[in-house]
């Protein structure tokens, strides 16, 4: 029995294939962690969200940004852009069941006392915090509001969290740290521009794992999105997206023992 968790695979179905064979990922034995963006980009998008939906008794998944804009364009008023490739599951029979498979996925998984999130968790967010946020979020995703609720997540403030924000904005920042956060300050305060690596951050912000007085410093964190991020030598700190739509390696950790096993893509 083991559980391994896979960084980004962006529809690189082929991939994960191949990921599989090398674990020797076993229906009877092993339980698949997906730390978000299973779609978008890559060429079999729709393979690979069916593989998750009709596996669930072996997969789960948290929700990455990719995954989270597909809704929008499904429920929203949100149009795709030309880099998507996510076509294939929109026109797909099942259409409808893979989408409301993919508005039932939480935004954090908590599994033996280890966090799995796509980006990463802001520095000033302690665990219930980071659970009941996500959990807010996880509610509208299910609600009958959905659409107008994503067409609302599309903005980048405000870019602070306080418990007294309205409702909708302390979504707006969920997501946005959730799934799309690079660099912050201590207090948690967003940054979207640089895409580059954590030595190189932008005056006055910090990677989000970096800040000294982080509360969730001592709990194991799983996360992928940041491609060019690959190593990073931080205590409890695990990147996973190595970039396997780039050309790069689509990997997996086994929680256990914390190996990694990786196919180049
Ligand atoms: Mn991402």
């Amino acid at each position: 029995m083991a559980d391994y968790l896979i960084g980004d695979v962006q529809g690189c179905y082929d991939s994960l294939q191949s990921l599989l064979k090398k674990i020797n990922f076993s229906l009877d034995k092993d339980q698949l962690f997906f730390l978000g963006d299973v779609i978008n980009r890559g060429d079999k998008s729709l393979e690979t969200l069916a593989f998750i939906k009709a596996h669930t008794d072996n997969t789960s998944m948290v929700l990455g940004n990719h995954d989270f804009h597909l809704l929008a364009c499904a429920f929203g008023t949100i149009t795709p852009n030309k880099k998507d490739t996510f076509t294939d599951i929109l026109q797909a029979n099942n259409s409808t069941e893979l989408l409301e498979f993919l508005l039932q996925q939480p935004l954090i998984i908590k599994h033996k006392e280890v966090f799995m999130v796509h980006a990463g968790i802001p520095p000033n967010w302690n665990d219930s915090i980071a659970v009941s946020q996500a959990k807010q979020v996880e509610q509208y995703l299910q609600s009958q509001d959905v659409g107008h609720f994503l067409t609302q997540m599309y903005d980048n403030n405000p870019r602070t969290w306080h418990k007294d924000l309205d409702k909708l904005e302390q979504c707006r920042y969920t997501v946005n740290a959730l799934m799309r956060m690079r660099f912050c300050q201590a207090d948690g305060k967003l940054e979207f521009k640089h895409k580059m690596n954590f030595d190189s951050a932008p005056r006055g912000y910090q990677a989000w794992f970096d800040h000294k007085e982080r509360l969730l410093k001592n709990t194991d964190i799983f996360f992928g999105h940041w491609s060019t991020l690959k190593h990073v030598d931080r205590a409890h700190i695990y990147p996973m997206d190595h970039g396997c739509v780039w050309g790069g390696a689509l990997s997996a950790i086994r929680l256990s023992d914390k190996k990694v096993f990786s196919v180049s893509c």
